[in-house]
């Protein structure tokens, strides 16, 4: 059987390459301006078929979000069969795909990916689609439309639905009727799956106090209403910035992103918010969560994902000892380099702790290397894996005393009750909460568990990001060379300082990460390096943004 060429050269010319742009699959799939993507997505959907057919017909999701990015911004990325993310070496074909210049070039190329990849163009192809809230998601979801039915893959709209959901979804349909069935392949079956387990979870937990949710006027807003109607009587969610009419709301001035990088309330959430109340922000496709309350002084405290890693983190070794598993189950952690140094101190004087480079993608694979990997990037991304031995070993298990017995059904319903192909900030919500309400912890208990290292987060727009380059997980630059030792320089002049320079994968921009004893402090390193980053590119002096020192 051969490739449909006629009817992909048809449907490809409607769809043509913009001849200036370049293309990549990125830290997590294409995102750009969404008015560029057309072409991309056309192609995407040939590839997703493709990759299907060459997993026997697996089905792959095509997901259509730019996520924490601004609303003019979208992207594309594709999911593997078990709910994870597009395998590394397809980024590269992907990429190389995307980039062809013309119709002729886009089908010589995919003979010759078909050929080398040993595709066997007659199994099946089958894909699950969806998209975020964004404006230009529809008229992309058609172009990704006609590469599905160009090449005749078998499609599945999933419709306007978080990242997660998109993932459970692949994951549930590619195990249905199996050993390892997920769940019900259906946004449905994702709610009841995780609200029957919360409940299970919180079951005799009175007095939750209600949770202010900021949905970022995103898709989270669908699915607050949804876990709503399903949990109210045990936990009240509370959701702000739930437009998502108004063009331009989206991660604007709210959000997960906006929590992280500014280290304060959204202004939205002011007059909502009370002292001691706690709160929590989604992003523009719901796969990241941030924590926050307001303390006794209504200063503002951030519970970030390295804070979400601790809580959860403990409380799993506490139910795995209290189960009696404590011989056979062992926890481990996964971080990146924004990982604040508090909390890299804090948890590996507990637990094993691994850093590896930015991508949810590289966290998730380090993460399976443990029975149970907590996995949680700072930026609020994040999940607990439980590997397939350690769910053989929590089937088999024979408690010995009653309080085991309750362990161990608490630990059998986490696993039902986290989303384990990626990170989901609704799931993780729930997570949080179960955690809170069996340690009777408000946030002030929570934070309490470490100081975290005042830090501060800079973006630097150059010329041409791609020449920085970096080694150990992102904390060291290889590229311009002389710079990380300019960035050493400097680094030492300051107690507690650290920072690094890595290129972002979904921003045409530099990121600079500096922390240090003081804020203050920590604010001037980031802004000295940043300033030595835009000298590097040659950056117009004129144009030096003025807070560079
Ligand atoms: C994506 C990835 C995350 C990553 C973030 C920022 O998040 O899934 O793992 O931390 O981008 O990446 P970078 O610093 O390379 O821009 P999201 O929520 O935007 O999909």
């Amino acid at each position: 059987m051969s490739l449909p060429i006629q009817a992909i050269q048809a449907a490809g010319d409607r769809h043509p390459k913009p001849a200036h742009l370049r293309f990549q699959y990125g830290t997590a799939g294409f995102r750009t301006l969404g008015n560029t993507l057309d072409s991309v997505m056309f192609k995407v959907g040939i590839i997703a078929a493709l990759r299907s057919k060459k997993l026997d017909g697996k089905t792959i999701g095509v997901m259509v979000t730019a996520s924490h990015n601004p609303e003019p911004d979208n992207g594309v990325k594709l999911v593997d069969p078990r709910g994870e993310m597009l395998e590394a070496s397809w980024e590269g074909y992907a990429t190389t795909l995307a980039n062809t210049s013309t119709t002729e070039e886009f089908v010589e190329a995919l003979a010759e990916f078909v050929r080398s990849a040993k595709i066997d163009l007659s199994k099946p192809a089958r894909v699950v689609y969806g998209r975020d809230t964004r404006p230009s998601g529809p008229a992309l979801v058609a172009a990704l439309e006609d590469g599905l039915h160009a090449i005749g893959a078998e499609a599945r709209d999933a419709g306007v639905t978080t990242t997660p959901i998109l993932h459970y979804l692949v994951r549930a349909t590619n195990t249905k009727g199996t050993k390892d069935a997920y769940g019900e392949d259906t946004s449905e079956g994702y709610y009841d799956k995780i609200s029957a387990a919360f409940k299970k979870l919180v079951a005799g937990k009175a007095g939750i106090p209600p949770l202010v949710v900021d949905c970022a006027n995103g898709v989270g807003a669908y699915a607050v209403e949804e876990f709503s109607k399903l949990i109210s009587d045990k936990l009240q969610l509370v959701p702000v910035n739930a437009d998502l009419t108004t063009p331009g709301a989206l991660n604007n001035a709210c959000g997960a992103d906006f929590v992280k990088t500014m280290q304060r309330l959204p202004p939205s959430l002011s007059p909502v918010l009370k002292t001691g109340q706690r709160a929590c922000s989604l992003d523009g496709d719901a796969d990241r969560l941030m924590y926050y309350y307001l303390d006794d002084r209504d200063q503002f405290r951030m519970l970030d994902g390295d804070k979400i890693a601790a809580l959860v983190a403990a409380f799993i070794v506490e139910l795995v000892k209290n189960a009696g598993l404590e011989d056979e189950i062992s926890v481990g952690i996964v971080q990146t380099a924004y990982a604040n140094g508090g909390s890299t101190k804090y948890l590996s004087q507990r637990l094993p702790v691994k850093c590896v480079s930015t991508g949810v993608k590289h966290l998730h694979h380090a993460a399976e290397h443990y029975d149970v990997g907590v996995y949680f990037e700072a930026n609020g991304h994040g999940t607990v894996l439980f590997s397939a031995e350690t769910n053989k070993i929590l089937a088999e298990h024979q408690p010995s005393t009653p309080a085991q017995s309750t362990a161990l059904n608490h630990i059998v319903n986490l696993t039902q009750l986290i989303n384990q192909t990626v990170g989901d900030a609704l799931s993780d919500l729930l997570l949080v909460e179960v955690v809170l309400a069996h340690k009777s912890y408000s946030g002030v208990e929570w934070d309490s568990l470490y100081v975290d290292l005042p830090n501060r987060l800079v973006k630097v727009v150059v010329a041409d990001r791609h020449i920085f380059k970096t080694e150990d997980a992102e904390r060291r630059l290889v590229s311009p060379a002389g710079l990380q030792e300019k960035i050493n320089e400097l680094v030492r002049r300051y107690e507690a300082g650290r920072a690094f320079v890595r290129p972002s994968g979904t921003e045409d921009v530099v990121r600079v990460y500096a922390e240090a004893m003081v804020k203050s402090q920590a604010d001037e390193l980031a802004f000295r390096v940043a300033g030595l980053v835009y000298d590097e590119t040659g950056g117009d002096p004129a144009q030096r943004p003025a807070e560079f020192l």
